[in-house]
């Protein structure tokens, strides 16, 4: 019986010195930069060196600071195992905001690109987006690095409009299994393109283009030519602070262009029209126009003013294409009004 009591004594003061000396050890996963709430308590972070934070309790914020050196481009980014909804701010010296952004990194994660423009010390902070979020992420402080080069089309010329919104894709990851978007850059009408600033490391590098959503070119960077296999995918290797150049591609195939041809028909119910939809670009659309059960057709209008049945045209735009029909019976107008006055036509 003493020593049931006495071990319930020693259960309590265990309890009692946890809660006593150490309540965050029980209840929340602090990290090792803690207090770090405000400008004053900020950590100092060095270039390339990542640190595990955690945001707990809720509300919980993480100042760093860093030496900024004039010119430098560099780059804030937050990543997490556990997809933490990171919102990262940068701060000048005098706590005024210099920059924000919420998802611009892998997943939730956040990421600023930021030209450094004098010297002196800035600040970063990191909070949840939910503000009684919680959850562990790691930041790092890097010089943006970039990846450069040009795409060529099929035949070695510099893209035409076909390309329009053409734009290259920086991955990481499998490039045949799982593989993760990282950032990006558009292609400028001679074929040359810059991508946005990316922390140091290997990157599987994707082309791909659009000229409406539907119509998509997928390519690998590899040497000596690009390829849409993702088995000859080869890496490239971004430094801090340095842009790796001449990483140019040739398209394996050229772009499949497609519009549509929409039909109407006026009045409607007066008739139908067949062979509208989508054409290849340089195709020919054959349109007929058939009248409905004492109707006639007249004549094309919109992108047509024909007045032959049916119809060829080549589509080499979107096309908007009428049928008009009149009736074959003739009217007249009797002499006799409706009771609201209205005159009435009557078939003959
Ligand atoms: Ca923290
Ligand atoms: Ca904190
Ligand atoms: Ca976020």
């Amino acid at each position: 019986m003493t020593q049931q009591i006495l071990s319930k004594c020693i259960m309590i003061a265990t309890i009692m010195f946890y809660l006593l000396t150490g309540p965050k050890s029980l209840f929340a996963a602090a990290d090792l930069y803690e207090p770090d709430n405000d400008l004053v308590s900020a950590n100092v972070i060095d270039l390339n060196s990542p640190q595990a934070h955690t945001l707990d309790p809720a509300e919980d914020i993480d100042f760093v600071s860093f030496t900024g050196v004039k010119g430098n481009i560099y780059l804030l980014e937050t990543s997490s195992v556990e997809d933490t909804d990171t919102y990262l701010y940068l701060y000048d010296s005098n706590g005024k905001e210099l920059a924000k952004d919420d998802d611009s990194g892998i997943g939730l994660s956040s990421k600023i690109v930021w030209t450094c423009p004098d010297a002196g010390t800035y600040y970063a902070m990191v909070k949840h987006f939910v503000i009684t979020g919680t959850g562990p992420y790691d930041l790092v402080l890097s010089n943006a690095g970039y990846i450069s080069g040009r795409v060529l089309d099929s035949s070695g010329n510099p893209l035409t409009d076909a390309f329009e919104n053409a734009y290259i894709d920086v991955m990481i990851g499998d490039p045949c299994g799982d593989s993760t978007w990282v950032g990006w850059g558009t292609i400028n009408p001679d074929g040359t393109y810059t991508t946005e600033g990316l922390s140091p490391g290997s990157y599987y590098y994707l082309y791909a283009y659009t000229k409406t959503d539907s119509i998509h070119i997928d390519e690998w960077w590899a040497a000596p030519m690009s390829s849409q296999a993702c088995s000859q995918a080869q890496p490239v290797t971004v430094t801090a602070g340095e842009t790796t150049t001449d990483k140019d591609f040739q398209l394996d195939t050229s772009p499949v262009i497609s519009y549509t041809v929409t039909t109407a028909v006026d009045p409607i119910g007066t008739g139908t029209v067949t062979g509208g939809g989508n054409y290849n670009e340089g195709t020919t659309a054959t349109l007929t126009a058939s009248p409905a059960v004492n109707f006639f057709f007249i004549n094309w209008s919109g992108d047509s003013t024909a007045t032959t049945n049916p119809i060829r045209i080549l589509v080499n735009d979107d096309k908007n294409i009428t049928a008009n029909f009149n009736s074959t019976k003739r009217y007249m107008i009797v002499p006799i009004r409706s009771s609201d006055g209205r005159t009435v036509f009557v078939p003959l």
